[in-house]
């Protein structure tokens, strides 16, 4: 994966000198009211600061950010994590920071973000005792009757080297509301854990859950975890779960998703690729995998995508199902990472009976980038201008080549639906930019919800401040005819 911190530093260097901010919130804003943006006061983080030392790789640039907004050790952190965790399907929802140094310790708390009532982001709770290495997907589920979001944490990637990494649980995160939160590990085993995604897979009503390790741990082969939720809402994680597979070549674990491909009300299983190594006696040929069931009700392999396009050796590292044609079944596409410092997308069309055609090409005109000209780990995929038709924002480290300190390019992390039949990138689009005139540059910016007419995005600012903008489905008009 990407470093966090090469993030950070791709994402703060080389900038223009801007205006302090006078540290109070403010609302903006811009286009006739199409986007408005509420800022949250610099917070203050300078008690779990205390004693942090910054890894050496990037004191220099906190040294800039400390000279020019006072940032703390501990929120550089924050900045440099893009693990932000909140209910998607909750309006509202409390939001749960989840920072790390990714490589390097001391191991941090995950502190929460609650909305007062002016409907200002402020300041919930420090969780002293979740220190969790990596969150590196999340999921929402319902657990004993209660919505909640499970995490896939991959532990400590320590630089020290893999000998001395620790590896990560899967966690269970409870929001109680007013910035109230727990995290709750309920893996019996630690590993690698990648990816993850929620889904009633026996059939008997109950959410499970799909956790996909990557990597080779001894005695634990298989890339695919799943925890069967039992009455009392506790997890029976099974290690074994992949004995299905035992007859294939090892395809690896980096991704995976739970999906009704066929419509018939059983899911099937997606497990996807990471980058193409020299593992002898891997499947390095294939991109993913698609496990529905056999004639007993057992999983059995249906489909093997082949690696192909710009991206053929990179490696998934996330896998989202939407029905982007609306032709009423689920597409997969998938976030590629790994070639280098390069990123990318592949789009995958659902062709029926568990065939699948990469149509990146006719979907999109950009399908890789390098780090420098768009730092990104993850989609979000929505409704964003409220024209029925699912569209793609990128939740991304700024400034990027779209933008410069000072300014927020908004459409530059959206590829909007254009009827079914492509995506368009709003590169260019100067009514979704934002003229930060208060002087706050952008760290990173992730989808946050959907309203009825508009969409809200999050924002970690470099000054110690957060932010929601809301962007209005009527901002989107005439962009695409
Ligand atoms: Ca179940
Ligand atoms: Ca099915
Ligand atoms: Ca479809
Ligand atoms: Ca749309």
């Amino acid at each position: 994966m990407v470093s966090p911190l090469a993030l950070a530093v791709s994402a703060c260097g080389g900038g223009e000198t801007s205006e302090i901010n006078d540290e109070t919130s403010s609302d903006l804003v811009n286009n006739d009211n199409l986007i408005s943006t509420n800022y949250t006061e610099a917070l203050d983080f300078s008690s779990v600061s205390n004693g942090l030392e910054v890894p050496s790789t990037s004191t220099q640039v906190l040294e800039r950010l400390q000279q020019q907004y006072d940032t703390s050790e501990y929120f550089y952190a924050v900045m440099g994590s893009p693990n932000v965790i909140h209910m998607p399907n909750e309006e509202d929802s409390d939001i749960v920071l989840i920072p790390s140094w990714y490589a390097y310790e001391p191991f941090l708390p995950a502190v929460s973000l609650t909305k007062d009532d002016t409907n200002t982001l402020v300041l919930g709770q420090f969780d002293e005792a979740a220190t969790i290495g990596w969150a590196r997907n999340w999921a929402e589920i319902v657990v004993d009757g209660k919505t909640m979001v499970v995490i896939a944490d991959h532990g400590h990637e320590l630089s020290t080297g893999y000998n001395t990494w620790k590896f990560g649980d899967v966690w269970l995160a409870d929001f109680s509301g007013g910035g109230e939160f727990a995290l709750t590990p309920i893996s019996s085993e630690n590993a690698f854990y990648h990816d993850i995604d929620v889904g009633d897979i026996d059939g008997d009503g109950l959410d499970d859950i799909l956790a996909i390790h990557m990597g080779i741990k001894d005695g634990d082969p298989s890339p695919l975890h799943v925890f069967f939720q039992q009455e009392d809402g506790s997890f029976d994680q099974q290690i074994g779960f992949m004995d299905f597979s035992s007859e294939l070549p090892e395809l690896g674990g980096a991704a995976g998703a739970l999906v009704d491909l066929n419509s018939d009300g059983q899911l099937e299983i997606i497990q996807t690729a990471y980058v193409q190594r020299d593992f002898p006696n891997w499947d390095m040929d294939h991109q993913f995998r698609v496990y529905g069931r056999d004639a007993n009700g057992d999983f059995a392999l249906k489909f093997s995508a082949p690696r192909s396009g710009e991206a053929a050796g990179f490696g998934s590292s996330n896998v989202y199902d939407a029905d982007i044609d609306m032709d009423g079944d689920a597409d997969l596409i998938l976030y590629m990472e790994g070639g280098g410092d390069m990123q990318g997308i592949q789009i995958w069309e659902n062709e029926g009976n568990f065939n699948f055609t990469e149509v990146t090409d006719d979907w999109l005109n950009i399908g890789i980038w390098s780090n420098q000209e768009f730092s990104n780990r993850d989609f979000s995929i929505a409704d964003l201008n409220g024209d029925g038709f699912l569209d793609i924002f990128f939740n991304g480290f700024g400034p990027n080549n779209y933008q410069e300190y000072g300014t927020l390019n908004l459409g530059a992390y959206i590829f909007l639906n254009n009827n079914g039949e492509n995506f368009v990138h709003l590169m260019d689009e100067d009514g979704l930019v934002i003229e930060a005139d208060d002087g706050k540059e952008v760290a990173h910016s992730r989808f946050y919800q959907s309203n009825e007419n508009s969409f809200e995005v999050f924002l970690i600012n470099h000054d110690n401040s957060f932010g929601l903008v809301e962007i209005s489905h009527s901002a989107f008009d005439g962009i695409i005819a």
